[in-house]
């Protein structure tokens, strides 16, 4: 047993199809629990430092595009190994690969457009609390 933290996001276009309650639904019910939350929209510079590793890749001005777009909802999860569950939870990045039951495989419409963020390790997912939350 290896009790973790991980960030979410929930991106700009489950937020405006109202599904966060759904989303949250499923976390809440795989043992991930939310200890700290919070809405608010990214500028073009907050997502060049959060997606830096991304920010030469083909897909990264649609990246940047949708990730301005509108409010996204950001939460600290935890949990047993939670950036892994986390991580299965969510599903493929591209929702076409994602299996059934995931995040992504129910809600998502493309790559770009795939609802949801998590944490990929445990360094990431230290730099990614500590860049949304003082805790
Ligand atoms: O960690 P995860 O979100 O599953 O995928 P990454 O490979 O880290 O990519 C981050 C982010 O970039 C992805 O969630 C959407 C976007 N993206 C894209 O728009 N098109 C791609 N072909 C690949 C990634
Ligand atoms: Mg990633």
């Amino acid at each position: 047993i290896q009790k973790e933290r991980t960030l979410s996001i929930i991106k700009p276009d489950a937020v405006s199809k109202g599904i966060i309650g759904a989303i949250i639904s499923r976390f809440e019910s795989s043992g991930l629990l939310i200890v700290s939350a919070k809405m608010l929209q990214l500028t073009t510079d907050q997502v060049l430092e959060f997606y830096n590793e991304h920010k030469n890749k083909f897909f990264f001005k649609d990246l940047m595009e949708f990730m301005i777009s509108g409010p996204i909802f950001v939460q600290i999860l935890e949990g047993n190994y939670a950036i892994r569950r986390n991580r299965e939870i969510m599903g493929n990045t591209d929702p076409m690969k994602a299996l059934a039951g995931t995040i992504r495989f129910d809600y998502g419409e493309s790559c770009t457009k795939n609802v949801i963020h998590g944490s990929d390790s445990e360094s990431s997912a230290k730099y990614e609390i500590a860049y949304f939350f003082d805790i």
